[in-house]
């Protein structure tokens, strides 16, 4: 009864209900369920957005106290294995485009033909043709705009190889046909005579797109037999195409330190735009020592 009367009171008295009342309620009714379905809505992307904060949360939990030479934080470069014969990872995203911009800038007033490093037995005549890029050397130390310092850095994290065991960077520009035939960055002590240190790993920084042409070919990748007519200037094998800021890095020897025959690898004939890019050598014994 009681229950009854109050209802009645509430919804039968025309003083309590009358029109801009049931608006009203009806008003509120409304909000409420906008409200409601707004925050079961935010739940549903919450979810995402909740793990993706914990998931950073853990990556700062997951760092364990380091050593002296240590990093504070746990990192995150994403790569992309590309072959294990050779070993060969590719890392998007390397660089950014205004660090490749400066350093092509700073390279371009000192470029000069490529040379190479001569067989027994070979000529710059014989040889003439094999590497028709310009390039210039250039130490992270000479740039100001701390570019190469910042690429340096990151080569020498990704590899664990201290950067004071890199050479130069050989910031290279390839025009329409201009190309590097097939050939090893290690040097074999056979044909080059002794050596005081090996090149044991490259590090490749594209500091352009290329439109048409210039990729990076590896012709001899997975041990693909190439035959005796293995023509060292041809464009095959696996071919990585240059996107401005990303990087390449294989491994010319086998951790016992012999040369891996299937490093061989060369830069295809540009098409069509330019090609710049930035190679880091890198050995087996400090450079500054
Ligand atoms: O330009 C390229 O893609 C390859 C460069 C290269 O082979 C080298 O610098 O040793």
């Amino acid at each position: 009864m009681m229950m009854k009367s109050k209802g009645k009171r509430v919804f039968g008295s025309k003083s309590k209900l009358d029109l801009p009342a049931v608006f009203f309620l009806c008003f509120c009714f409304f909000l409420a369920g906008l409200f409601g379905s707004m925050i079961i809505s935010q739940d549903a992307s919450g979810v995402r957005s909740r793990r993706w904060f914990l998931e950073s949360v853990e990556e700062e939990n997951d760092s364990m106290p380091h050593g002296e030479t240590g990093e504070s934080r746990v990192d995150t470069i994403p790569f992309q294995v590309l072959s294990w014969r050779p070993r060969a990872l590719y890392f998007p995203n390397f660089a950014t485009a205004e660090q490749c911009q400066s350093i092509i800038e700073m390279a371009r007033s000192k470029l000069k033909p490529s040379n190479l490093a001569l067989r027994k037995g070979e000529t710059a005549d014989s040889t003439k043709g094999d590497r028709t890029s310009s390039g210039t050397f250039i130490g992270a130390s000479e740039d100001t705009s701390g570019s190469l310092d910042f690429v340096e850095r990151k080569i020498a994290r990704v590899t664990m190889i201290p950067k004071s065991f890199g050479e130069a960077f050989n910031i290279l520009r390839y025009e329409i046909g201009q190309r590097y035939v097939s050939h090893y960055d290690a040097f074999n002590p056979a044909e080059y005579g002794p050596q005081k240190s090996q090149r044991i790993a490259s590090f490749l920084l594209y500091l352009s797109d290329v439109q048409e042409g210039g990729e990076t070919m590896f012709p001899m990748e997975n041990g693909s037999d190439v035959g005796v007519g293995f023509d060292y200037r041809s464009c095959m094998g696996l071919k990585v195409k240059p996107r401005q800021g990303d990087g390449l890095l294989f491994y010319s020897v086998f951790p016992n330190g012999t040369i891996d025959r299937t490093s061989i690898h060369g830069s295809c004939p540009v098409i069509k735009g330019e090609k710049w890019v930035a190679t880091k050598w890198i050995r087996d014994e400090d450079q500054e020592d």
